[in-house]
């Protein structure tokens, strides 16, 4: 996702950082580039104008063009006002302070409900919640057993029949899950392939009849600008809180997502990256500002890496970042990790120094190769090398690169990399700090 714009984008804030000064026309040119590759990336024309006037004049303003690190500057106003058109501090689902918390999901025939449901149904589980299904579709024979399978795959209870109403579906759900306990309530409402009058009252009734807390719609990130219409109409015609975008897997130029927040006027909450129940992630405007402008997504890698290292690895990882005592040996761990952690591609494009790596050639990211040759230069190590690199010297750099047949270039790079790893995880457990104080301060756990 966002490939093609983030490689655009890249290349001209290179350029831009590249420059010592910045005169008004470096600014204008490269805002004008900056304009075709959203445009390009089938960003609402509306939209892509207003984001680069906002830059723009941000970015001509005199202490910009003064400071000591313009271009630098001016990527940071790009990123913050990407942050703004992503909906900025995000959206999260907060819970009903009395159980069970209601999740409408509507939205066109084939857009992701169903899939959708299961994955949140899925989200919830593993943040300890305990979530009912519930299938609001009697009109496609195979919509309910479609959802049944889902819930028995993930063990998630699911409530409906063929033979009842959408309404009578709902209304029984909700009070089995007060008996039960159950929370949240997702109900996977029907779809049609338009909207057409018919739909839309029966998800007036429904929403009015079942108050939920949350109305999603569920849009197709491959149908472009489409989506960013729907959404415009669902929220007129029935009442929307938030965006679920699914197949952005399949999207490489994401213009729905850019458009959404400010065209329809309703934020992303979540993102479907595929069709497996894991598939689906919180959307964070700050993190996919990042991603797009090639500064990689740190914290999304953590999740993920967490979620698939074992718990103690994962804490013995937390404590070493904690304690900043994050040495070569460890750096060697985790490539090892990173190797058996599946998709290495997707992986590594989330990390800063293999994304932006410069002399890292191409069609080397993401290969395994790059990462057997970093171990290759730990292991030429000493062991006092790995815990103190800063004791690596030019002869013992000549040395470590003959020893793992490889070049000073490599082993340069790798300590730089090191050390950028190092002062980035110390950036995250700044961030984490103050997440933590925010978490402890909510009534409510956020999900
Ligand atoms: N690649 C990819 N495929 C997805 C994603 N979300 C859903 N799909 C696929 O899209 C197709 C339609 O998904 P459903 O969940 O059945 O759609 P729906 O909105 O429930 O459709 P109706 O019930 O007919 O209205 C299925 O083949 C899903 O596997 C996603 O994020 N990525
Ligand atoms: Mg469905």
């Amino acid at each position: 996702m966002f490939d093609t714009l983030s490689a655009r984008l890249t290349a001209i804030f290179d350029r831009l950082r590249g420059y010592g000064r910045l005169t008004e026309e470096n600014i204008q040119e490269a805002l004008r580039e900056v304009r075709v590759a959203l445009l390009e990336a089938d960003v609402n024309f509306k939209v892509v104008k207003g984001f680069v006037e906002r830059v723009r004049d941000k970015a001509i303003g005199q202490d910009v063009l003064r400071s000591l690190t313009p271009g630098q500057q001016v990527v940071k106003i790009v990123h913050d006002e990407l942050v703004e058109l992503l909906g900025g501090s995000g959206h999260r689902l907060a819970m009903a302070p009395h159980p069970p918390t209601v999740i409408m999901l509507i939205g066109l025939q084939g857009s992701g409900k169903t899939t959708s449901a299961a994955k949140l149904g899925r989200h919830f589980q593993r943040q300890g919640q305990h979530p009912l299904l519930a299938a609001a579709d009697p009109y496609r024979p195979a919509a309910v057993e479609q959802l049944q399978t889902l819930g028995a795959q993930l063990g998630i209870p699911v409530a409906g029949s063929g033979k009842q109403r959408p309404l009578e579906i709902c209304r029984e759900a909700l009070s089995a899950a007060a008996d039960r306990g159950l929370s949240p309530v997702i109900l996977d409402t029907a779809g049609r392939l338009h909207i057409d009058e018919p739909m839309l009252e029966e998800l007036r009734v429904l929403k009015n009849e079942l108050r939920p807390h949350h109305v999603l719609l569920v849009v197709d990130a491959m149908t472009g600008q489409d989506a960013v219409t729907m959404a415009e109409r669902f929220n007129r015609a029935v009442g929307i809180d938030a965006v679920i975008m699914t197949k952005l897997d399949g999207d490489a130029r994401g213009g729905a997502a850019l458009s959404i927040r400010q065209a329809a006027g309703r934020p992303i909450a979540f993102v479907g990256t595929g069709e497996k129940p894991d598939a689906l992630e919180p959307f964070h405007p700050d993190r996919m500002a990042s991603r797009i402008l090639g500064m990689g997504d740190v914290l999304s890698l953590v999740e993920k890496a967490q979620a698939t290292v074992d718990e103690a690895k994962a804490e013995a990882l937390a404590k070493k970042i904690r304690e900043e005592s994050f040495t070569l040996e460890d750096f060697a761990d985790q490539l090892k990790q990173l190797r058996s952690m599946g998709p290495l591609g997707e992986l590594l494009e989330m990390i800063p120094f293999f994304k932006g790596a410069k002399g890292l050639p191409t069609e080397l990211r993401g290969e395994e190769a790059e990462l057997g040759r970093y171990e290759a230069i730990i292991g030429s190590m000493t062991p006092e090398e790995r815990r103190e690199p800063p004791i690596i010297n030019g002869s013992r750099r000549n040395r470590i690169a003959r020893g793992s047949g490889t070049s000073v270039q490599d082993v340069n790079r790798l300590l730089k990399q090191y050390a950028q790893l190092k002062k980035m995880m110390r950036g995250i457990r700044q961030m984490e700090g103050r997440a933590g104080k925010l978490r402890q301060a909510l009534p409510f756990p956020p999900p």
